[in-house]
């Protein structure tokens, strides 16, 4: 069976981590059964490939494949059906919206779940993970946490998002694609990590949040939330 390399939190069945969760989408997008694997963040011997030192990584028999991309290549590849797109053109759609992620949505969204990540790591992984995110961010993670705007911006961001969503019950239009899959990514890390509500949703990414919550038999709803 296909086995999935997935970043645990303290509770080893708590996995929030927004690449993973691409791949996962992309598995379940082709009805691959696959076996998930935990790894904490500081002990890279628990990686499959050391030196890449991130996860996800999918390994399939004697093949490796790290990144989230490489891994929507390979599933795309040797999976084709359903298409993760059905065109070209939808996959520029999803090369927007990766872009509008790493522009609107996440320099504002992981100064503030980064500390609730902390909060929620296994005490081994505490240290590591100050030290690597407070590095990339300049401050301390309670600095980072209480710049301000950060919520201004996150809302104002998915007043955009809600524009697309409310003519399509997809990003991919009818049914969920790519984009569907990197976006809500993103709401997973926020929904596993924490159950504060940190920003509010226009009610049309919410009727869509929630139908993706409910998408190949609730797999993202059941998905364990760090209490
Ligand atoms: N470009 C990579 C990014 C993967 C990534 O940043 N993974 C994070 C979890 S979301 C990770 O493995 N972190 C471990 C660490 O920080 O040491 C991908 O798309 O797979």
């Amino acid at each position: 069976m296909l086995k999935l390399y997935d970043l645990a939190l303290a509770d080893p069945d708590v996995r929030p981590s927004p690449f993973c969760w691409r791949a996962k989408f992309a598995l379940l997008h082709v009805g691959e059964e696959f076996e998930t694997i935990p790894v904490p963040f500081a002990d890279k011997d628990q990686y499959p490939e050391k030196d890449h030192g991130l996860v996800p990584v999918l390994v399939d028999g004697d093949e490796m494949i790290c990144d989230s991309e490489n891994i929507y290549a390979y599933v795309a590849q040797k999976f084709p059906d359903p298409p993760l797109v059905q065109s070209a053109g939808e996959r520029a759609a999803v090369d927007f919206y990766n872009a509008w992620i790493a522009a609107a949505l996440f320099p504002n969204l992981a100064p503030m779940l980064f500390v609730r990540v902390h909060a929620a790591a296994h005490e081994d992984d505490k240290a590591y993970f100050r030290k690597t995110r407070e590095q990339r961010l300049g401050k301390t993670l309670e600095e980072a946490a209480a710049t301000p705007g950060l919520r201004n911006n996150i809302e104002d961001a998915l007043q955009t998002l809600a524009a697309p969503l409310a003519r399509h019950r997809f990003l991919g239009g009818e049914k969920p694609n790519m984009a569907d899959y990197n976006v809500f990514s993103i709401f997973m890390w926020v929904r596993l990590t924490t159950s504060e509500e940190m920003f509010e949703t226009p009610q049309a990414v919410d009727a869509w949040r929630e139908r993706m919550l409910d998408l190949f038999d609730g797999y993202a709803r059941n998905a364990k939330r760090a209490s």
